[in-house]
């Protein structure tokens, strides 16, 4: 039976280029897992967006001269396009500025402040002076409380990974004047999570997520306090309150509540305005969060939470597949630091494909993980163009030919052929396995595993000498081989979607891979008789002289 699978990705900061780091935590994984239930003829509905608000906007834009407005529209403009070259089949990319994402929100704010879950109270904040404003959050640095290191963040510290409030630094000061700032009282809606504690214990111990999101969340739900869900600023969400100027809904509020109202702009925008509720409002649909690790407490206990404690039954989301931080060299990407590569410049000199290969054969699933210049090559070279597409253009070319450009009969298969023909069927049952399971990584190397197969069966029934001595039993080999490439062209197609798609259609095809169903294609053999398209390559080899001048590049930028 169809699945219904709502898949969302983390809403990207508006505040600078997507970098590989996020590809790799949010995006790639969940465009793999959307494409590959999208081919099991599953009704996917994939959505993410841009995050907007929030003090890592305005701080960005302050220090790039640009009005929050401007600073979002740039960025937002920048990445939807970087997403659509990387072939992130989104079916909707929204944004948390949109004019309807404020109802849900402002709704969310009412129904849980009516039914007891917020409350009001003044606290001392941390105020500046200088500039005659509160600072809050990434505003302030100063010294951590818990281990002294200086400076610290105002949400949390880097060096020890402690999360507090701004107001718990010692010697707190403005990030951008460095003025020192004072404590003034000021008036904030908290979110009462401490109430929610049993609920999400309940809910939680019922979910079979990976281990590095259960045992985050565990000790995380031991210990809610309540939260402040406002901040002094203008950039955000208006509380629907009066006499609350100056204030508005802390960025974390209104975010993942985006997922929801970017649904309803998707909903809009294809002309069924009640669609979204397909989605979010039926208890049969699967919600999937791909994350990366630092957004587990929003996505796992916050946002539950939130939910649990309004009105309308909106899906509590089934799977969290959060991963762990994608590295540069060794280091954090970090765009201030110069420890970055520039994605534009990135995919003029290399392909999607290539790109989304190397991050998915060494995805951070259940570790930090990193890209390396070095890596990226080795895996172009010798996997991408040494095992699959040496396999593709091998078979292809001998095809056209030696079989006249057409689909061969299988003839009388041997045992060789037998168990080839088998093994393709095995791998391809444990791909689709890794693939439902989020497993990238293990998807990436059956990948190259069916390929190496191939490789080494149409090296040992040597077709070429086959031609001479016996062409019946070369046309059975060349028929295995271009069944091989069929099943290579269909499980390959959530990871490396432009090449699977030029090997299907060498295979004779006109219409797209993509919108071809997994069990059909691997089910049914190729037609006989069927003709052959031309051979292209599909990959280029990237050399050692190229690689050395990123690095180049790498080390200049940081200089
Ligand atoms: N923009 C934080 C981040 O990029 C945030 C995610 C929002 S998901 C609702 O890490
Ligand atoms: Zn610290």
């Amino acid at each position: 039976m169809k699945e219904k699978i709502l898949i969302t990705s983390a809403l990207l900061y508006s505040n600078g280029p997507l970098h590989f780091g996020h590809v790799a935590g949010a995006y790639l994984p969940a465009d793999c897992y959307a494409r590959f239930q999208r081919l099991k003829q599953n009704d996917v509905l994939f959505i993410s967006g841009s995050d907007e608000y929030g003090i890592a906007i305005t701080l960005s834009a302050e220090i790039e001269g640009r009005s929050p407005k401007e600073q979002v529209d740039h960025y937002h403009k920048m990445n939807q396009s970087l997403f659509d070259q990387l072939g992130i089949t989104f079916d909707h990319y929204s944004r948390t500025t949109w004019e309807g994402h404020k109802k849900p929100v402002q709704e969310f704010f009412l129904e849980l402040l009516e039914n007891g879950y917020i409350e009001e109270k003044v606290t001392d904040q941390l105020y500046s002076d200088k500039e005659g404003r509160f600072l809050a959050d990434r505003y302030v640095v100063g010294e951590c409380p818990s281990c002294g290191y200086d400076p610290a963040r105002g949400d949390e510290c880097p060096k020890c990974g402690a999360s507090y409030d701004a107001i718990q630094l010692k010697n707190p000061r403005s990030k951008v004047s460095g003025a020192e700032l004072s404590r003034k009282p000021t008036k904030h809606w908290f979110l009462l999570l401490n109430l929610f504690k049993e609920r999400l214990t309940h809910w939680l111990s019922q979910k079979e997520w990976k281990s590095n999101v259960v045992n985050f969340i565990k000790g995380y739900v031991e210990n809610l306090h309540p939260r402040a869900i406002t901040r002094d600023t203008s950039w955000g969400i208006p509380i629907p309150l009066p006499n609350t100027e100056g204030k508005v809904l802390y960025v974390w509020f209104d975010a993942p509540i985006g997922y929801i109202s970017a649904t309803m702009e998707w909903a809009l925008k294809s002309n069924e305005p009640d669609k979204w509720k397909d989605y979010w409002l039926d208890p049969d649909v699967r919600l999937v969060n791909f994350i990366g690790k630092d957004n587990i407490p929003f996505h796992a206990a916050i946002f539950p939470a939130m939910i649990m404690g309004q009105n309308r039954p909106y899906k509590l989301v089934d799977d969290i597949p959060a991963n762990e931080f994608y590295n540069l060299e060794g280091r954090k990407f970090s765009k201030s630091e110069g420890w970055f590569i520039h994605l534009e410049e990135f995919l003029q000199n290399y392909t999607a494909d290539q790109i989304r290969f190397a991050i998915a054969s060494n995805a951070p699933e259940t570790t930090d993980s990193e890209f390396t210049w070095k890596d990226f090559q080795l895996r172009c070279n010798s996997e991408l163009l040494g095992k699959y597409g040496n396999l593709v253009n091998r078979v292809m070319v001998f095809a056209r030919k030696q079989c006249g450009a057409n689909i061969p009969a299988f003839g009388t298969l041997g045992q060789i052929d037998k168990d080839f023909l088998e093994k393709i069927d095995e791998l391809t049952g444990y791909i689709e396995e890794s693939f439902s399971k989020y497993k990238l990584r293990q998807a990436s190397r059956l990948i190259m595993e069916l390929a190496a197969a191939g490789n080494v069966y149409f090296d040992a029934k040597r077709p070429w000498k086959e031609v001479k001595e016996n062409p019946q039993a070369m046309q059975t080999t060349v028929r295995c081989c271009l069944e091989c490439l069929k099943a290579l062209a269909m499980i390959s197609c959530p990871v490396i979607p432009e090449a699977a798609g030029k090997v299907w259609k060498m295979l004779g095809n006109t219409s797209d891979i993509e919108k071809q169903s997994w069990d059909d294609v691997l089910r049914t053999p190729l037609v006989e008789g069927g003709p052959l398209g031309e051979p292209e390559i599909l990959f280029r080899r990237i050399e050692d002289s190229e690689i050395e001048n990123e690095l180049e590049k790498l080390r200049s930028l940081n200089n």
